[in-house]
């Protein structure tokens, strides 16, 4: 292991400390402001020695993974063997089945300067063929696939600058790849979503909301509030095992579509102090009915997407984002089989798809 990860946290509080006032104010004003173009938000989460020197959850080493070694490419989609899969189908017991992905459409709301762009040529596009008559529909999209909408956040999709600004050999993402070993035009060379194995797996919804009403951008879920959404839904905190996925309601989602701006100003959800109680408990996915499933603004304003490093970049844990768990909470169904199999689109960074629970 490099010395590099192995900086105590210590060391990592004191050059916190260090961090600029510009900084601060990018943070304040873009992300509050939620008029900060994709690019130079890219360019400020991935901003070296401000994310590595953060006062973060863990000071490493992270890589190589513990669990999965050194040559992982799966992350916590490790965790879905054939037994965690029997296990998991023990808990349908209705039948039922919620859509919890939303409908994808241009209008939605969309973080920065992401698009979504679907147009049917021709209409029809073709035909007639044959003595049939067959005519047929294509359509053309054009979008950030895997980061608008529903979106599941692969291990590609969020790294860490350390060493120096802009060294491309100390960009580092899950497992300690660089984004020079990585980076490629036409799709990342290496932990792009397709090495992540389809999930079928307990999951438990928190629903936060419920006893923290109204939470605004910017406020934080705790692991108090989890527990107190538990005692509410009856349900244990033992419940939660290793190779689970968990998803925290917030409320937020009532904004999606009717409130688009104040949807993308910011959002209320988990910090760091729930990511490390993820980790800790070792899920496999993280989600919510909001756009990141963290805070935004974090309430450290020095920190930009720290909950996204943490559980992606150093954990290997994947993030499913705006959901909708609107079904799943009139029918007061807490727990249920989560399935969702990432499109397996070759070195992208992320994907979107239609995921289910299944009670
Ligand atoms: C970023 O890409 C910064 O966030 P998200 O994963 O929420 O889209």
């Amino acid at each position: 292991m490099d010395a590099r990860y192995l900086q105590d946290k210590e060391e990592l509080k004191q050059s916190s400390q260090a961090v600029d006032e510009d900084r601060r104010a990018f943070l304040t004003a873009g992300l509050v402001g939620g008029a900060v173009a994709a690019g130079t938000l890219v360019a400020g989460v991935a901003n070296a020695q401000q994310v590595a020197q953060a006062p973060a959850l863990t000071a490493g080493p992270f890589w190589p993974h513990p669990k999965w070694g050194k040559d992982d490419v799966a992350g916590a989609s490790n965790w879905i063997t054939p037994a965690k899969v029997l296990d998991a189908a023990k808990w349908i017991k209705d039948g039922k089945i919620y859509r919890i992905g939303r409908v994808y459409e241009a209008g939605m709301p969309k973080f920065g300067e992401r698009a979504f762009t679907m147009r049917i040529p021709g209409s029809p596009t073709g035909g007639p063929f044959g003595a049939n008559k067959l005519i047929y529909h294509d359509e053309y999209l054009a979008t950030e696939i895997g980061q608008t909408g529903t979106q599941f956040d692969g291990l590609g999709h969020i790294g860490i600058q350390m060493g120096k600004d802009g060294d491309k050999n100390e960009m580092r993402y899950y497992n300690g790849h660089t984004e020079q070993e990585i980076g490629g035009a036409y799709g990342l060379a290496k932990i792009g979503i397709e090495n992540c194995k389809p999930f079928f797996t307990r999951g438990h919804l928190f629903d936060v909301e419920a006893v923290k009403p109204n939470m605004d951008a910017g406020v934080e879920i705790t692991v108090a509030d989890l527990r107190s959404a538990l005692q509410k839904q009856n349900m244990q905190e033992a419940d939660v095992k290793e190779g689970d996925a968990v998803f925290f309601n917030t409320g937020w989602g009532k904004l999606w579509n009717k409130n688009n701006d104040k949807f993308n100003s910011g959002e209320p959800g988990i910090g760091l102090e729930v990511a490390k109680w993820c980790i800790d408990k070792g899920v496999c996915v993280t989600g919510a009915d909001q756009w990141a499933t963290e805070v935004v603004p974090n309430p450290n304003k020095d920190l930009a997407f720290v909950v996204h490093s943490e559980l992606i970049c150093k954990n290997g844990i994947y993030n499913h984002e705006n959901l909708d768990f609107t079904g799943l909470i009139a029918d007061r169904k807490y727990q249920f089989v989560y399935v969702f199999s990432p499109a397996p689109i070759k070195g992208a960074t992320g994907s979107n798809g239609g995921p289910i629970a299944v009670t």
